[in-house]
């Protein structure tokens, strides 16, 4: 027997130890903790994923619009939270890195009996500064239900996020639908400037530019026409003095390849069109909704990524748009970061693990070799009998990993996703508008450090899009 003493001691000693040992480790956690809390609100950009503001709610901005006052930058969008398409609020968050968002009060909302009722449309808000009368201003396509009044809307308000009096209504004597708006010259409203409306008009055939008044209250000449050109989802940044037109054409909530152009002044001749990103990707399944400018003279993509049977859903594609080749082309990122001061921008490089190289269950299969996909194979037949894990190592967080998807159908395809035999949850796959192309659907899972197993496609009856290849990132 050891004397009490003794015993007392050791176990002292121990206890101290042991105390020691867990003040070290809460000393770590807490260390990782403020690291981790620190970029928790995505200090990177991750496109198509569910973004959410700073109370955690989904951001309801869609066909957005950027404003920049002092170091603030307002995001104003269409609040679809309801699924609906008809008009509930404009909404208006803040950021001053663009990364991190606080909702603030609704900008513009609903008045029964006008045209902004909530039987009504209101999309694409976009507002600039008045610098004479010192007021934002706001432009919208105001439209009825069927979009048979493919009108403008206007309204003004004294702060930035309003709310904001509506005040007119612009037939313009002609249609518009899509719509944005252009001040020349300067940036985010610092000096008051001429303005210009951008707009589909006449049944969307010919695509419109009118210079506004000196209050932004109206249109008073049109400078500028593309005749026939079917676009929509404008936005135009001008750059070296010339003018870069983006845009999209038309197909309803449906992507298509969205277009630039360019001119050596706002009523010039525009160039014929050409592609932003590579046609089979549908920009990367987006459509244009604003175009940031960057000191660096580059710029931020920002589109909408439409969900029409989910609209509340629908995500954000904010991509970077460099001018590195000559001209204007979107840059795909999983993931990446900002320097607003430098206008620059970093991807996160990742860990990619080939779907083909996974452990196949079911009846899953390795599809025929085919160069569009990564190593010239991805596994298909995922989902209703066919599963598949891949072996990944993780850090012990919440990381992003990137699914690389081929879904042909015309609709949405969905799989599950399980980590290390965990329950499962569900990744949305879009259509990528073939068999044969690859978008890249990204989503946090929380992986332990070392090594972890995913799942796809598990325990469900319908087929989930083929898979190509996973990218495990450890930027959060
Ligand atoms: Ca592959």
């Amino acid at each position: 027997m050891r004397g009490i003493n003794t015993d007392h001691s050791r176990e002292l000693r121990e206890i101290a130890l042991r105390l020691a040992s867990t003040m070290r480790s809460i000393a770590a956690l807490s260390s990782f903790g403020t690291v981790f809390l620190g970029r928790a609100f995505a200090a990177v950009i991750v496109p198509g994923a569910p973004w959410v503001d700073t109370s955690g709610n989904s951001i309801q901005a869609h066909g957005g619009g950027l404003l920049k006052v002092d170091s603030t930058y307002y995001w104003f969008g269409e609040d679809k939270a309801s699924n609906s398409a008809l008009f509930q609020a404009v909404s208006c968050y803040t950021s001053t890195d663009l990364t991190t968002w606080t909702r603030q009060n609704n900008a513009l909302t609903p008045i029964s009996g006008t045209m902004i009722s909530n039987s009504n449309i209101v999309e694409r808000p976009k507002v600039i500064f008045n610098k004479k009368n010192q007021e934002y201003v706001m432009w919208f396509h105001s439209d009825s239900s069927n979009y048979g009044a493919a009108m403008v809307g206007v309204a003004s308000a004294k702060s930035p996020c309003g709310p904001y009096t509506y005040k007119t209504l612009l037939p313009l004597g002609a249609q518009s639908r899509d719509e944005s708006i252009f001040q020349d010259g300067q940036r985010c409203g610092i000096a008051a400037q001429t303005s210009y409306l951008l707009y589909a008009s006449d049944n969307n055939q010919n695509f419109k530019i009118s210079r506004m008044d000196a209050n932004y209250y109206n249109v008073t000449t049109q400078v500028n026409v593309l005749s026939g050109s079917t676009l929509e989802a404008p936005g135009i940044i001008k750059r070296n003095g010339q003018y870069y037109l983006f845009a999209s054409h038309t197909s309803g909530w449906d992507p298509n390849p969205n277009k630039w152009f360019v001119a050596s002044s706002i009523s010039s001749t525009f160039s014929a069109q050409s592609d932003l990103a590579p046609q089979s990707t549908r920009t990367y399944y987006s459509q244009n909704a604003f175009d940031l400018p960057l000191v660096s003279g580059n710029a931020i993509y920002m589109g909408d990524r439409w969900r029409s049977d989910i609209l509340s859903t629908s995500s954000y594609i904010w991509l970077p748009l460099t001018w590195a080749s000559g001209s204007p082309q979107l840059v795909w990122a999983d993931v990446w970061s900002l320097n607003l001061a430098a206008g620059t921008w970093s991807i996160a490089s990742g860990t990619t693990y080939e779907a083909e190289n996974g452990a196949l269950s079911g009846s899953a299969v390795i599809l025929p070799t085919d160069s569009s996909f990564s190593g010239s194979k991805a596994v298909g037949y995922l989902g209703n009998g066919g599963s598949l894990t891949i072996t990944v190592q993780g850090i012990g967080a919440a990381q992003w990993v990137s699914f690389y998807i081929a879904n042909g159908d015309s609709s949405w395809r969905s799989t599950t996703v399980s980590v290390n035999g965990g329950s499962a949850v569900t990744l949305q796959q879009p259509t990528t508008g073939g068999g044969h192309v690859v978008l890249s659907i990204p989503m946090k899972l929380t992986l332990r450090s070392g090594s972890n197993t995913i799942t796809i496609g598990a325990n469900q009856s319908n087929y989930a899009a083929d898979l190509d290849k996973v990218i495990v990132y450890t930027a959060t």
